[in-house]
């Protein structure tokens, strides 16, 4: 094969900004043709196109320099979320050239341009493409994919800076601030998260961080919060600080999701670990400063056909209570990596077979099982962290995602962990008592039926006896604008609704009702109302006894809140 590498031109464009738009209808008031799962999974990539190594091939359709720049920033932009950067398929299906160079441009142009009933966004007939472009992404994709530069040691020690080295940090807590039920708010589209308290609802600080950030986790302590933006830069944020802030950041990749801290007895705070979907990679850092210390590649084979994968993202990882390990899952090739961090420069890794797509999850109320969501293949996985090995591998509905899911004691089959979908309006209740219940152990014992499609959380507290499931993407307005509560001491009860975005006051705009949270006591509940960056969002605080309005916090600067980690929840892992 001929190919040659080019050299790219720098872009300026801001890829989230638009594409989120594109995503998720914001700023619009409805979500676009395509289907609830695209809308999510078809988030543009945070990677910047500029830097890849570039091969256009002459067993390809003609293309120019220019056009290819330009197709491969709509990729990356728009397109890479579902398919790969490496266009190896995820969500997506695989568009590698051996795949598209077997189909015509004009077939390829057609699906471009009028979207699947599979959930392809009809690009073209959308008006989000141009004809022109349509054409030109369908010669593009016949060309080999463009590589990505790899991100060692160098460039993240490059990035790293200790703002306020360990020793000069306060030896106690410097506000009178309530730690426990502080809540880190992600405000998505300004590339910062508020710090808000929980018992006067008001601002404690705003803190910069990387773009579009995606989690935020806590120390074992509760002193130190995580988090991690989709460009893959992390801020260690001091809570004791007069007013909390930054006292260290790393940029350890240049696309990832995910950051834990080492929870188990004796490692409290020492280590760090982010996973990164590009490079395929997890590093586990010191705890105190975000040193990187040791990088570790997941590229390798997948679990079913055993074939070679060479983009496998790295998605949720969580601190084993059980052992001082790490459990990372690797989403293309359905692993799940118990890793060991006793000893980093003889690391034990532990390689869970599980199933493809393995995305997010959380633990049951034991602390020993971790259920996570293995998406694209409907069902959930369950790790048993003492024993290191798989316990079942649980076939639930379309596209389960639990967020980190809700435990609760089902009055007919005993303590169950749950989780709600994308695909469908099913909420799946899982045994996961094997010694007190083992016959409803890792089985399906009940299946609820919520309002619909495109449920991202679901939530409860074991003070609490509701469960409250999101149904942010689905594409019906009143339904992803309210959240449905089912009463956990009576199953068959129909669910009562509460119009949250409603409750908000708020003007135009689309208003996701997204992703609940309990504060630290349990007797309430914070929703984000999601809005598009250029509208007002809000936070709304229910009730948790009465299922009524409590507080309304609208600010300026809450600019598209999405995720809210509450201190003392995060760090016990409570939900
Ligand atoms: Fe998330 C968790 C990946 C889109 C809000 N999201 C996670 C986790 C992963 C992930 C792997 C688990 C992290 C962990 O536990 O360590 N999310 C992805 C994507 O790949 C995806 C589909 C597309 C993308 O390009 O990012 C995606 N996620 C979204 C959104 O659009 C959401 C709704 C809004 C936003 O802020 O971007 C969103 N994801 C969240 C939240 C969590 C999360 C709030 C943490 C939930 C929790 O309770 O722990």
């Amino acid at each position: 094969m001929r190919s040659r590498t080019i050299a790219t031109a720098p872009v300026t464009l801001c890829a989230l900004t638009l594409a989120a738009g594109v995503a998720f209808g914001q700023g619009g008031t409805t979500v676009k043709g395509s289907e609830t799962e695209t809308a999510y999974g078809g988030a543009p990539s945070a990677m910047s196109p500029t830097g890849t190594k570039d091969f256009i091939s002459g067993e390809g359709p003609d293309m120019t320099h220019e056009e290819f720049a330009r197709a491969k920033q709509i990729f990356f932009e728009r397109c890479a979320g579902c398919h790969g950067v490496l266009r190896k398929g995820a969500t997506g299906k695989p568009l590698t050239p051996d795949i598209t160079r077997e189909k015509s441009l004009d077939y390829l142009k057609v699906f471009i341009n009028f979207g699947s009933p599979a959930g392809m966004p009809n690009w073209g007939t959308s008006g989000e493409l141009t004809a022109e472009e349509v054409d030109m992404m369908a010669r593009y994709i016949q060309h080999e994919p463009p590589l990505p530069p790899e991100y060692g040691m160098e460039d993240m020690r490059s990035t790293w800076v200790v703002n306020v080295p360990p020793e000069q940090r306060p030896t106690k807590q410097l506000n009178d601030i309530n730690l426990d039920n502080v809540f880190s708010v992600t405000l998505r589209d300004s590339g910062q998260i508020a710090i808000i308290d929980g018992d006067t609802k008001e601002f404690v600080a705003v803190v910069n961080t990387g773009y579009a950030v995606h989690i935020s986790r806590l120390s074992a302590s509760g002193r130190y919060l995580y988090v991690i933006g989709r460009d893959a830069k992390i801020n260690l944020i001091d809570l004791w600080m007069e007013t909390p802030d930054t006292v260290a950041t790393i940029k350890v990749g240049m696309e990832a999701r995910s950051v834990e801290t080492s929870k188990y007895k004796g490692w409290e705070d020492k280590f760090a670990i982010a996973g990164t979907y590009w490079p395929p990679q997890y590093v586990v850092m010191d705890g105190d400063t975000l040193e990187p210390l040791k990088i570790v590649s997941t590229r390798g084979m997948t679990v079913d056909t055993q074939e070679y994968h060479p983009e496998p993202r790295v998605a949720a990882i969580v601190a084993s209570h059980e052992h001082p390990e790490f459990i990372v899952n690797v989403k293309e090739t359905g692993k799940v990596l118990l890793v060991n961090y006793e000893d980093i420069e003889n690391l034990k890794v532990t390689s869970i077979d599980a199933a493809r797509f393995l995305h997010d999850g959380g633990w049951d109320a034991t602390k020993r099982y971790f259920l996570t969501a293995a998406n694209q293949s409907n069902k959930i996985a369950v790790i048993d962290s003492r024993d290191g090995k798989l316990s079942s591998l649980v076939d639930v509905g379309k596209i389960p995602h639990p967020g980190r899911g809700a435990n609760f004691v089902d009055p007919e089959f005993g303590p169950v962990w749950a989780t709600s979908h994308l695909g469908d309006e099913s909420i799946a209740l899982i045994g996961t008592d094997p010694e007190g219940h083992p016959d409803q152990a890792w089985k399906v014992v009940r299946t609820l039926k919520g309002q619909g499609g495109g449920s991202l959380f679901i939530k409860t507290h074991p003070n609490s006896s509701n469960l409250y499931v999101d149904t942010a993407l689905n594409p019906d307005a009143k339904i992803s604008q309210s959240v449905a509560v089912f009463d956990l001491k009576d199953l068959s009860a129909p669910y009562k609704v509460l119009p949250i975005a409603d409750w908000a006051g708020l003007g135009e705009g689309p208003k996701r009702v997204v992703q609940p949270e309990y504060n630290k006591a349990g007797d309430e509940v914070w929703f984000s109302v999601w809005n598009g960056k250029d509208q007002e969002s809000a936070l709304v605080v229910v009730d948790d006894t009465t299922l009524e309005l409590k507080h309304v916090i609208k600010d300026a600067r809450l600019v598209t809140p999405t995720g809210k980690f509450n201190v003392y929840n995060t760090v016990y892992d409570v939900y």
